[in-house]
């Protein structure tokens, strides 16, 4: 007996954010026995994760579980799991566009299905809101290519390009795009839309807040008043967008939205919930751009956009740059329908190799 159980995994950068790698098959069936083992695995609870691989931030505590799909549109299953640094939770709740990033390569390298010739397209079932995405991997001679000149803010560098594809996005978390039935509503004495376009987002104006929208992450932050203003909108938004009490959970996130100023569509600033995103999550993106044509919305309000039907893309600004987001869009008498939307990621494998958790917490049978 020894004093430590090894599990096989691998850390990758998805985006804008990193997290463990796990097959499905290296973690314990149970739930709650695989929740505590990612607790461990992490460092968590514990703001620094000192006693782990987390990073104390939640854009890296994050966990990706992959295995062979059964479906037959799908090679891959994925479920992405939140690992709050700061408390003894695991959270499936929401999904993640960054990880998803890192779902491909992974797959690949791990041998669940193989390259196809210079680029492979991966079709990944997202567990998390029962939808399907496509990522376009680099597997020239057969192997994760991860180098190249793409770019994402927020990420130093250039790598291999990864587009993604979604298809029915819409609702996935909360039934409906506009989950509360109306294109604004007053909340908590603020007037804020509600959107779910692959991501429950509250979208709401800089300056019912008090704030510009300019401010950096940490300010926002440090401004107690605004973050329990915020949090209080959350949480009775999550009520009304049937996602119940969101007191513990990841969802909704609220986006602080002002007039983009560097040539996009709008500005963002997001809480994810309690800390704010230093770029913004890429389901976050595609649904805050979905909000702005939305006509009517808060968002439509602040980006002023008409009219906008085809494949449009859109610019979302955040605090290190933008996102690209690209909707295929119809609208029929200001009813919006997203078909599909894609964007642009790049990942990186960063290690592989056993992550221990204490045998006390887990040893395999
Ligand atoms: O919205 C942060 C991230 C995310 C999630 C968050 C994400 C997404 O940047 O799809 O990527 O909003 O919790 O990784």
């Amino acid at each position: 007996m020894t004093s430590q159980t090894a599990i096989r995994c691998s850390v990758i950068r998805g985006g804008t954010s990193k997290g463990l790698y796990f097959l499905a098959q290296d973690l314990p069936n149970d739930v709650a026995t695989r929740d505590v083992v990612l607790l461990a695995a992490m460092g968590a609870p514990d703001v620094r994760e000192i006693d782990g691989m987390g990073g104390g931030h939640p854009l890296t505590s994050k966990v990706a579980v992959v295995r062979a799909s059964q479906r037959p549109d799908a090679d891959v299953d994925y479920l992405f799991l939140q690992v709050w640094p700061d408390r003894a939770e695991v959270s499936d709740s929401q999904n993640c566009g960054n990880l998803l990033a890192g779902v491909g390569p992974f797959a690949l390298e791990e041998g669940l299905l193989s390259a196809q010739g210079a680029t492979t397209d991966v079709r990944i079932w997202m567990e998390n809101t029962n939808s399907l995405a496509v990522a376009r991997i680099e597997t020239p001679g057969g192997v994760v290519r991860y180098d190249g000149t793409s770019r994402v803010d927020g990420v130093p560098g250039t790598s291999a390009p990864i587009p993604i594809e979604f298809l029915d996005i819409a609702g996935a978390t909360c039934g409906s795009l506009l989950p509360t039935g109306h294109v604004s509503d007053l909340v908590e004495g603020v007037r804020v839309t509600c959107v779910d376009n692959g991501m429950p987002v509250v979208c709401v104006k800089a300056d019912d807040l008090g704030l510009t929208g300019y401010e950096d992450p940490l300010e926002i932050e440090a401004n107690a008043e605004v973050c329990q203003k915020v949090e209080g909108i959350r949480v009775a938004a999550g009520r009304l967008m049937n996602l119940g009490d969101v007191t513990n959970k990841t969802v909704p996130k609220v986006t602080v939205l002002a007039p983009a100023k560097n040539g996009g569509v709008i500005m963002t600033r997001t809480f994810i919930p309690t800390r704010v995103h230093e770029a913004i999550g890429v389901f976050g993106a595609v649904s805050v751009a979905t909000a702005c044509l939305v006509e009517g919305s808060v968002a439509n309000d602040v980006a002023n956009l008409t009219g906008s039907s085809g494949l449009v893309t859109l610019d979302v600004e955040h605090p290190s740059g933008y996102f690209s987001v690209s909707l295929d869009v119809s609208s029929e008498n200001g009813d919006v329908t997203v078909n599909s939307a894609a964007l642009l990621r790049t990942a990186r494998l960063l290690m592989r190799g056993d992550v221990f958790v204490p045998s006390s917490v887990w040893e395999r049978s």
